[in-house]
C-alpha cells in the first residue's frame, strides 16, 4: 500500500473528500498495463479532481472478474476494512465497473464509487470552460449514463430470465429514463451544432488568409501547452496535472525564416479514453483533422512513452485523421534524460527526418523544429506549370476537380496552367 505524497491545505476551502484509488490488475486481460505506471497514472488522474484528498492507492491483483462485485469476497473485506479505518468517502476504480458492481460495492463499502470513465468525465466537466466544451462534456456524460442504463436493463432481463418480449416493471422505468436522456441529448446536440457552426464561420474567415494549420497532439502532460506558449508567446495554462488543457487554443505565428502558420493546442489523450469522449471531442479536434501538419508531442522521459505513443496513434486513426497527413514526432523533455540517453535520442532524430528531439523548457531543438515544419510546408504545396492540348480535357477537368489550378491561359495549342499541388497530387496526375 502506498501513500502518494501531495500537499493540500486543509485550513481553508471546502471540505475535501477523502478518496482511495484501486487499480485492478486482471490476469489474462490482454489490454493489461504494467501495474506500477498504471497506478501512478490513476493516482494522477484522481489528483486532477478538485476538492479531493487522495489518501492511498493500491494495485489489486485479480485472477478473474466477479460479475456481481468485481473483486472476490476476501479482497472486498480486506479493502473494506482499510476504507473504513481511513474514513474514505470516494473510491476510484481504475477500469470499467458495471452498474451492478458499482451498486454492490457502494453498498458494502458505504462509499461513492467512480470508474475510470466516470473519473475522466468528472475532470473534463470540471475543466470545461467554453460553451462548446461544456456541451460536449454534458453530452458525453449523458451518453455514458445511457449505456449504463442499457447494461442495467440487460442485467434485469437476465435475472428474470425473460426474453424482452413482455415489459417488466424495471423496463418501463428504464425506458422512460432512456427517453428523457435521448430528448436531452437532442437538445444538447442542437445547441452544439449552433456553436460549431459559428466556429466553422470563423474558420472559413481564416481560410481566406491561407495560413497552414499545425496541430499539437499528444498524451496528456506531454508538454503540448508548454511548447505552444514557447513558440507563440502565449500564456496557456501549463500544469503538471492531467488534462490541464481542455478547450482548443489557436494562435498565429511566423516560423523562423518561414511562413506564417496557425498553431493549435488541444486536449491531451489518455489510454482507454472513453469512447463517449472521443466522439464528443470530434468537433473540438476538427483543427487536428484539417491540419496540414500534426506535431505528435511525446514525453520521452516517461517510463511508458512507447505505450503512450501507440495509444495516441490509435486515437488519431480512430478520429479519422487522414493517414497521409504529414506528422512529426516531437520527443520532448530531453532535459530530463540522463546525458547518454539524451544523446542517443538526438542521434535518432538526426537520422530520422520525422523525429525532432526537443526540450520545450530549455528551448533545445526548437529552431530545428521550426525549420522542419517550414520545409514540410513548402514541400506540402509546390507550384508547377503544365501545358495541355485541347484533347486533354479529361486531365484538365481532373486538375480543376482537385482544386489545384491557380492560373490558366488559353494558347494556340491548348492551355497553359499554373498549379499548386502536393507531391501526392502530382504523382496521381502523372499516373492519369
Ligand atoms: N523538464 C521538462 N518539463 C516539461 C517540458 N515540457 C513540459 N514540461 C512540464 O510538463 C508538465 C505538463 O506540461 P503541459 O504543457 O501542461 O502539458 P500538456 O501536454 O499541455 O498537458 P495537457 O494539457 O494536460 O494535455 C508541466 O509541469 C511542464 O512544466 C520539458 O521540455 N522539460
Ligand atoms: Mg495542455
Amino acid at each position: 500500500m502506498s501513500k502518494p505524497d501531495f500537499q493540500i491545505d486543509e485550513t481553508d476551502g471546502p471540505a475535501l473528500t477523502r478518496a482511495w484509488v484501486l487499480h485492478p490488475d486482471i490476469k489474462n486481460d490482454n489490454s493489461r498495463r504494467d501495474p506500477g505506471p498504471a497506478l501512478a497514472e490513476a493516482a494522477a488522474l484522481a489528483e486532477a479532481l478538485p476538492n479531493l484528498e487522495l489518501i492511498g492507492a493500491d494495485v489489486v491483483p485479480l485472477r478473474a472478474v466477479s460479475a456481481g462485485h468485481l473483486f472476490g469476497k476476501g479482497k472486498i473485506e480486506e479493502i473494506g476494512k482499510i476504507l473504513h479505518d481511513e474514513e474514505i468517502k470516494l473510491v476510484l476504480v481504475d477500469g470499467p465497473v458495471t452498474p451492478v458492481q458499482q451498486r454492490n460495492l457502494e453498498k458494502v463499502w458505504k462509499v461513492k464509487l467512480l470508474d475510470r470513465t466516470g473519473l475522466i468525465l468528472e475532470i473534463f466537466s470540471d475543466r470545461a470552460a467554453t460553451r462548446e466544451g461544456v456541451l460536449q462534456v454534458e453530452m458525453a456524460a449523458l451518453n455514458y449514463q445511457r449505456t449504463r442504463l442499457v447494461r442495467a436493463w440487460t442485467h434485469l432481463e437476465r435475472q428474470r430470465g425473460g426474453l424482452g418480449f413482455v415489459g417488466g416493471p424495471g423496463e418501463t422505468q428504464i425506458e422512460s429514463d432512456r427517453r428523457a436522456i435521448d430528448e436531452q441529448l437532442v437538445r444538447l446536440r442542437r445547441q452544439l451544432e449552433k456553436v460549431v457552426k459559428t466556429r466553422a464561420l470563423h474558420r472559413a474567415a481564416r481560410a481566406k488568409v491561407p495560413y497552414p494549420i499545425v496541430a499539437l497532439v499528444g498524451y496528456t502532460n506531454a508538454g503540448k501547452s508548454t511548447l505552444f506558449n514557447r513558440l507563440t508567446g502565449a500564456d496557456v495554462l501549463v500544469k503538471d496535472m492531467l488534462f490541464a488543457t481542455l478547450d482548443p487554443t489557436m494562435r498565429s505565428l511566423e516560423l523562423l525564416d518561414g511562413p506564417e502558420i496557425i498553431l493549435s493546442d488541444t486536449v491531451g489523450f489518455i489510454s482507454d479514453l472513453p469512447t463517449e469522449l472521443v466522439a464528443a471531442f470530434r468537433a473540438t479536434l476538427e483543427e487536428v483533422l484539417a491540419a496540414d501538419i500534426v506535431l505528435h508531442v511525446r514525453d520521452i522521459s516517461h517510463a511508458e512513452t512507447e505505450e503512450q505513443a501507440r495509444d495516441v496513434r490509435e486515437i488519431l486513426a480512430s478520429l479519422g485523421v487522414p493517414p497521409e497527413t504529414k506528422t512529426f514526432e516531437v520527443w520532448n523533455k530531453l532535459d530530463l534524460l540522463p546525458d547518454d540517453k539524451a544523446e542517443a535520442m538526438r542521434e535518432r532524430a538526426v537520422r530520422d527526418e520525422s523525429v525532432l528531439a526537443i526540450s520545450a523548457i530549455s528551448g533545445e531543438g526548437l529552431e530545428v523544429l521550426q525549420n522542419a515544419v517550414a520545409e514540410a510546408l513548402q514541400g506540402a504545396l509546390r507550384t508547377g506549370e503544365l501545358t495541355l492540348g485541347f484533347a486533354d480535357g479529361r486531365k484538365r477537368a481532373w486538375l480543376f476537380a482537385q482544386d489545384v489550378v491557380v492560373h490558366e491561359e488559353q494558347t494556340e495549342e491548348g492551355f497553359a496552367l499554373e498549379v499548386r499541388w502536393s507531391a501526392e497530387v502530382e504523382a496521381a496526375y502523372q499516373r492519369l
